[in-house]
């Protein structure tokens, strides 16, 4: 089923959820190489949802501020290379959604537990807004909030279930979103865990 939330967003429902088992174990074999961990904040903070990347751009937050790197600072080695699997998926849903030549060459890893969240942000740091972010959604329910173009636009929310795959570009690109927090129920292929994997098109740092 394909959901037109607003210019540019897509919502693939259970897109993914034939091979869910299969991405799972993908995400495992990523995480093996290059744990899930809890980046710290500019702020000082700590944030509650885990995180890893593969392919051959990571994501991080330190103190310093947040980065694209081509090396896991964990282990000073490259990021695990991104699964095929989960490249094919990320492009058949971004194609279904319309967006045809998508090349993402980082992906994201976020691990929610009880009380895990991720406050309204924009994701900013690709400095390529031609290309959309695809969203895939395993395991436990997520409430995904959904604002707009500014800090302060209206809040929206929606629940993503295991197998959903958002694809968010053109005029969306930019706009604001985060997880109020996770569904009542245990999942059966993933326990009390929600995994998100973003697949983003990012241009390379200097
Ligand atoms: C809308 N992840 O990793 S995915 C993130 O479920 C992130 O873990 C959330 O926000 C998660 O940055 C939400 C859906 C999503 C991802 C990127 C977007 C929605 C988006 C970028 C722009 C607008
Ligand atoms: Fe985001």
């Amino acid at each position: 089923m394909r959901e037109e939330l607003e210019a540019g967003a897509v919502l693939l429902r259970a897109f993914a959820k034939p091979r869910g088992a299969e991405y799972l174990q993908a995400l495992e074999h990523v995480a093996r190489q290059a744990p899930f961990r809890h980046m710290h904040t500019p702020g000082g903070g700590t944030m509650s949802a885990a995180m890893t990347s593969c392919g051959a751009l990571g994501w991080v937050s330190s103190p310093q501020g947040y980065a694209y790197t081509t090396l896991d600072p964990a282990s000073q080695q490259a990021w695990p290379a991104m699964p095929p699997s989960l490249l094919d998926l990320a492009q058949a849903a971004a194609r279904a959604a319309g967006y045809t030549h998508f090349t993402p060459n980082a992906c994201l890893l976020n691990r929610y537990h009880n009380g895990s969240h991720m406050g309204l942000h924009q994701d900013r740091d690709e400095h390529d807004t031609t290309q959309p972010i695809v969203s895939l959604s395993l395991g436990r329910s997520g409430l995904f909030l959904w604002g707009g173009a500014e800090r302060h636009s209206r809040v929206r929310t929606l629940m993503l279930e295991h197998g959903d795959v958002l694809v968010w570009g053109g005029p969306a690109r930019l706009h604001y979103h985060g997880i109020k927090g996770l569904g009542p129920h245990a999942h059966p292929l993933t326990g009390w865990s929600r995994f998100n994997i973003t697949f983003r098109h990012v241009v390379a740092p200097q």
